[in-house]
């Protein structure tokens, strides 16, 4: 059976957390509204309506089988073994899930930046109230967020959990793309700040299948209707 994966069409969004997993190790899935279209997008309004008494809130959501799975974090929980990318020990699974946790928690309040009253409303009627989030955002938030996994990374060799590679360490890079592509002037000391994380993105970037994946037209361009936005209004010297 193969894994279906439903996201919205045409951003990274958190779909890429889930994507970046199937990627790292050639797992075949089918990315569902991409390749569906309108049925695709059908098929995802009707898990999110409950037509089978589970509704999930929100995209991404997986569907393996009879399973089928929301929230980000809890779905690469349940990847992880399965795809080979989590630790064998089950304490330091809920260790991975733990970090996985924070990341869901940093990623929230990356995207606040651009949405901090909210996700109903447009970038453009709540612009004010995004540069002073934005602002405390990059001289506190992300820095406490990226100091924490940095100091992570460093205790554990270079990898977030366990001294294996697994999809923590897969995330910590996409967060880390990500805030380099919205906030160029803010993360433009990142490497000397937090060389550890700055070690696993290089690391991570450089693994065969991703960096294929990356080169490819399956990785979506960012751009600014997913997580990591760049209005440059919004950035900060670093
Ligand atoms: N905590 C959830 C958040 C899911 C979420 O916010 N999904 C977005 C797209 S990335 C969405 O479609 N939200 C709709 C809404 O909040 O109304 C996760 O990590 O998966």
């Amino acid at each position: 059976m193969t894994y279906r994966l439903f996201y919205w069409p045409g951003l990274q969004g958190r779909g890429e957390f889930v994507r970046l997993a199937f990627e790292e190790v050639a797992e075949p899935y089918v990315d569902v509204v991409r390749e569906d279209g309108p049925e695709g997008m059908a098929a995802m309004a009707a898990l999110m309506g409950g037509g089978e008494g589970r509704p999930a809130f929100a995209p991404p959501i997986l569907e393996d089988g009879d399973v089928v799975i929301s929230q980000t974090a809890n779905i690469l929980l349940y990847l992880g073994p399965r795809l080979g990318l989590a630790p064998p020990d089950e304490a330091l699974r809920h260790t991975a899930h733990g970090l996985q946790l924070t990341i869901a928690d940093f990623v929230n309040e990356a995207h606040d930046t651009h949405h901090p009253i909210s996700g109903n409303l447009f970038y453009k009627d709540q612009k004010e109230a995004a540069k002073a989030c934005a602002t405390e955002f990059l001289n506190n938030r992300a820095p406490k967020y990226l100091a924490y996994f940095d100091k992570t990374l460093a205790a554990g060799d270079g990898f977030a959990v366990g001294g294996v590679h697994s999809y923590v360490d897969l995330s910590l890079f996409q967060v880390v793309v990500g805030l380099a592509y919205a906030f160029p002037r803010a993360m433009a000391r990142f490497d000397e700040r937090w060389p550890a994380l700055a070690a696993l993105t290089e690391r991570v970037g450089r693994r065969p299948r991703l960096a294929a994946y990356l080169a490819s037209p399956r990785r979506i361009p960012f751009n600014e209707t997913g997580i990591f936005r760049h209005y440059p209004e919004l950035d900060i010297d670093g």
